[in-house]
């Protein structure tokens, strides 16, 4: 064990921090319950338009930097090729950003949509229903991949530009924190990160393990109880424990492999056998909803409501403000597994990359999935909402999947797919973690026994509420543990900007990539006076 790697301050302050939380929980879980309760509500109630207003400046900052000068600016030295081929690139990078929350909600969240629609419209009616089909879609759409992608720019070029090899978010607001970073400032930004991914994780654990659950007793018969889920999280647990303790180059990417494989086979399944055309035109159908209603949906918060008699519907605050800060809380994680893949491309390749796979993905898990579930409800097939609304959203899952023919396949690799979504997150997420509490990442790759560390330190959170029935807490857990990183969010984007306007102009010989057109009539008289 090499203790000389290790970033003390960081690991101990990080680990500190999360204790700070878990026992007070543990030891007065009710008094906690109401305290992080009323914290959320404090948070978006009062800093959900800070939340948009990221989402939106990132779509826009990294628009504009794709196009710009520092596009183009590559990833690694010059003769460096591509270090993963797109295919490879786009699967870890998808299977890393994205979890099992993913068949969690595209499977589900149109019923919410459906039943509480957003801008006062009737639920049941013709806009809930359009609303329902493509809410989602935006959710983990564009702006959302937007916040994935911010990080990754400063993080990749220190990393492969500035060379420095530190894999470290305190490390990519250096050009704005100057010599503070070597400081306690620079802890304290490694910490709200390491504890920010660990509120993302834990929403992420509390919405995925009685999904899990669900299936395994769909399969097996076991009752859905606390041993079951603790199980379920143990074992996800020691899943992605030995991917992360393997490395990127075998674990991590065998997993993100056999991952997208199941689910280009569930996602092409659910399309033939299910309504094609009505999930085909549906899904086509959102885009032109989230093209028309692109800004509304983007910065919709009900100031009004109150003061004009109005019940506000809350929906901003419970989807909008929420979802970005999930997306949030996990950007500098996305980031830096990103930058770590990326070497070789340049730094528009990477962000057009990202935002655009990214979201294409998802567009057709929420396109395939749940327009199959609206279907089943538009047509009486199968009333899922009231289903829903009884027996809860992760029975409500399986039991759409039992709509499908062949379902005692489906269920069984619908349930190993979410705990290969929820490993291939954990895992990178691991590895990061271990590289951000560290001094040094030697080779590349953090300590294997530290990454396995984190592994284990990621699910402490999670298996501690759910034994105080706090599972619906945690849920939530992303909301708190996100706000500072709004603002580090805000740091990266403007170091990036500093130091790569820096080298661009300390590089006299740079040649900017333009081309300088005259009208046609100048250039061919210009031409016919060479000639005479
Ligand atoms: N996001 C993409 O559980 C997961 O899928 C992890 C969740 C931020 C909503 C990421």
């Amino acid at each position: 064990m090499n203790n000389k790697l290790i970033d003390w301050p960081t690991f101990i302050g990080a680990l500190a921090v999360l204790f700070s939380v878990v026992l007070p929980l543990v030891f007065f879980p009710e008094a906690g319950a109401e305290v992080i309760n009323a914290a959320n509500e404090f948070m978006t109630g009062n800093f959900g338009v800070l939340y948009l207003m990221l989402g939106m400046g990132a779509l826009i900052f990294l628009l504009y930097v794709a196009f710009s000068k520092s596009g183009q600016i590559k990833l690694g030295s010059k003769d460096v090729k591509k270090e993963f081929g797109t295919f490879s690139w786009a699967a870890m990078l998808f299977s890393a950003g994205i979890g099992s929350s993913i068949l969690y909600w595209a499977m589900i969240e149109w019923a919410y949509y459906y039943q509480g629609p957003p801008f006062g419209d009737q639920p049941g009616s013709e806009q809930a229903i359009q609303w329902a089909a493509s809410y989602g879609m935006y959710h983990w759409g564009p702006v959302a991949w937007a916040i994935y992608t911010l990080p990754a720019l400063p993080i990749a070029y220190f990393y492969y530009v500035r060379k420095k090899p530190v894999l470290k978010i305190s490390e990519a607001v250096r050009p704005v924190l100057g010599k503070y970073v070597d400081g306690p400032v620079g802890v304290i930004v490694d910490i709200l990160f390491i504890f920010g991914l660990l509120g993302g994780a834990g929403t992420t654990l509390a919405l995925g393990t009685p999904m899990i659950a669900e299936g395994i007793n769909d399969i097996t018969g076991i009752p859905v109880t606390l041993g079951l889920q603790a199980a379920i999280m143990l074992l996800c647990t020691i899943i992605f424990g030995i991917s992360a303790y393997s490395g990127l180059r075998r674990g991590i990417r065998v997993l993100s492999d056999i991952n997208l494989v199941l689910t280009i086979f569930i996602l092409l399944f659910i399309f033939i056998f299910g309504p094609t055309v009505f999930i085909s035109e549906t899904t086509f159908s959102s885009f032109g909803v989230i093209g028309d209603n692109f800004f509304s949906m983007s910065t919709w918060l009900e100031p009004m409501a109150p003061l004009i008699g109005d019940e506000a519907t809350g929906f901003p605050e419970a989807w909008t403000v929420f979802y970005w800060a999930w997306w949030v809380v996990y950007a500098p994680f996305v980031g830096l597994f990103v930058a770590r893949i990326s070497r070789g491309r340049t730094i528009k390749e990477m962000i057009l990359g990202t935002m655009i796979y990214g979201t294409l993905g998802c567009v057709l898990f929420f396109g395939i999935m749940g327009n199959f579930g609206l279907y089943l409800q538009l047509s009486g097939e199968f009333d899922v909402i009231s289903f829903m609304n009884e027996n809860g959203a992760p029975a409500a899952i399986i039991a759409i999947l039992h709509e499908l023919p062949l379902s005692v396949l489906i269920v069984p690799i619908f349930t190993i797919l979410a705990i290969l979504f929820l490993a291939t997150t954990f895992d990178s997420a691991s590895y990061i973690l271990a590289a951000v509490a560290q001094t040094r990442v030697k080779g590349g790759e953090p300590l294997r026994w530290h990454r396995m560390f984190w592994a284990f330190t990621l699910t402490i959170l999670p298996l501690a509420l759910m034994f105080i029935g706090g599972l619906e807490t945690l849920q939530t857990a992303s909301i708190v543990a996100g706000f500072p990183v709004m603002f580090i969010m805000v740091l990266l984007a403007w170091s990036f900007i500093k130091a790569s306007n820096e080298d661009i102009r300390a590089h006299r010989n740079y040649q900017p990539p333009t081309i300088y057109l005259e009208p046609r009539d100048i250039v061919a008289r210009k031409r016919e006076n060479k000639n005479s």
